[in-house]
């Protein structure tokens, strides 16, 4: 059924050269991956709180997350984190997870949770705890190739919290070091992902401060390791959609960690606090998608979307619906950027006409267009609303409080 509002959109759009069947198709290629860690308890250094139905195991966490893509048709894999999702035999998680429509994503090693990590994990001057953090990383390389995931995203609370605690060249090495015993282990088709982040839980120096350390790691390793980028790890004020169209650039864009921040690392739902950013972000990607170098097209067709949050104070699963609706929102804005009118007002100085020219795709509510495409694929029109309106919030509540967290 094509409603009024739809045919008036499509109206609106065809006058500005945009076509909705093309934009439609490019709506069916994005995917969002949730992260299992989402969907169990997590919260600040103050408090952890505990919610009712909580996932127990990381089979359960799977459930959870089917229930997000079967509503939206966004979200097919889930990232794990190891050991916060340990299982005895990833087999079977994988075989639970494709019974339910899902794959396992992204394997992220965990190496700041254990006292021996506390003066670095693959930058401790002690070689025993950067053996130990090196293992880790290579058991993560062999669950990947149980599990069938294509990437290992790898962050490291690496850092020190005063001048003098470490010395940053050397854990620098030592850092490469360990990376390029890794990479070594890699099978041809698999990827790492390096994210950085500013600071936090160091607040001296952080060893991945920035992209510029990411990429230039990503560089030595060499073509299988990429940057990743979270958008809540960065100084304020970043401009992060000139990093990521830098990294394009560069072929070394692997991925995203998307998630919301007002003021450090706050992981609150993606696309809550500023819209805009994560609309440029998608502005720069789809500019780069039609560049005529092949080497930039598969970069762009091969970024990994993922969700990196904690919800500390909001019911789980309507989080992750409201995160992965709130990518597809701003995706289809995106969509309606005329990219040769922005660059004629460019090429002629315009200034005011080319800011116009993408500020305006913007402004308009994509609502009709995402009704008229849920529907076309077999969706739920309204996810929200019909989650909220089944039972399955209120029937995992029998799995009581005290659920997985962090
Ligand atoms: C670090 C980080 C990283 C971790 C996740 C739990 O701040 O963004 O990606 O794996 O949070
Ligand atoms: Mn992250
Ligand atoms: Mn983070």
């Amino acid at each position: 059924m094509t409603d009024r509002a739809y045919s008036l959109f499509e109206e609106q759009q065809g006058a500005r050269g945009i076509n909705l069947n093309e934009v439609k198709a490019k709506l069916k290629g994005l995917s969002i991956e949730t992260p299992s860690w989402g969907y169990g308890d997590s919260g600040t250094r103050f408090k952890v709180f505990q919610k009712e139905g909580v996932p127990r195991n990381p089979f359960e966490k799977f459930e959870d997350a089917a229930q997000v893509h079967k509503l939206t048709g966004l979200a097919p894999s889930v990232a794990i984190h190891i050991p916060w999702d340990k299982v005895e035999d990833y087999g079977k998680l994988k075989s639970h997870a494709e019974s339910l429509g899902l794959a396992i994503g992204a394997i992220n090693p965990n190496l700041f949770q254990e006292d021996d990590y506390m003066l670095g994990s693959v930058t401790n001057a002690d070689a025993a705890i950067r053996r130990k953090a090196t293992d880790h990383l290579l058991e993560c390389v062999d669950i990947a190739k149980e599990t069938g995931s294509r990437d290992i995203s790898l962050w490291f609370a690496d850092g020190t919290n005063y001048p003098g605690q470490g010395n940053i060249r050397k854990r620098k090495a030592w850092m490469q070091e360990s990376l390029g015993e890794m990479y070594k282990a890699l099978a041809p088709n698999m990827r790492m992902l390096i994210e950085y982040k500013c600071f936090e839980p160091a607040f001296y120096h952080t060893d991945l401060a920035d992209w510029g350390m990411a990429y230039n790691l990503a560089q030595k390793l060499g073509p299988q390791a990429e940057v990743l980028v979270d958008t809540g790890h960065h100084l304020q004020g970043a401009n992060i959609e000139h990093i990521v169209a830098y990294l394009i650039d560069e072929k070394r864009l692997g991925g995203f960690h998307f998630n919301s921040r007002k003021y450090a690392d706050d992981d609150l739902i993606v696309g809550t606090v500023n819209p805009y950013e994560l609309f440029l972000i998608f502005y720069q990607i789809l500019s780069a998608a039609s560049d005529r170098d092949e080497a930039i097209q598969s970069c762009v067709n091969n970024i990994a979307y993922m969700i990196d949050q904690s919800h500390n104070i909001e019911a789980k699963i309507p989080a992750m619906l409201r995160s992965v609706l709130n990518v597809q929102t701003q995706f289809a804005k995106a969509l309606l950027v005329n990219h040769e009118e922005v660059e004629a007002a460019a090429n002629r100085g315009d200034v005011l006409a080319a800011e116009h020219a993408v500020r305006s795709a913007f402004e308009f509510d994509v609502a009709p267009l995402l009704r008229s495409y849920r529907e076309e694929q077999g969706l739920s029109v309204d996810p929200m609303g019909d989650y909220l309106a089944s039972s399955y919030g209120k029937d995992i509540a029998v799995r009581g409080k005290g659920g997985a967290s962090w």
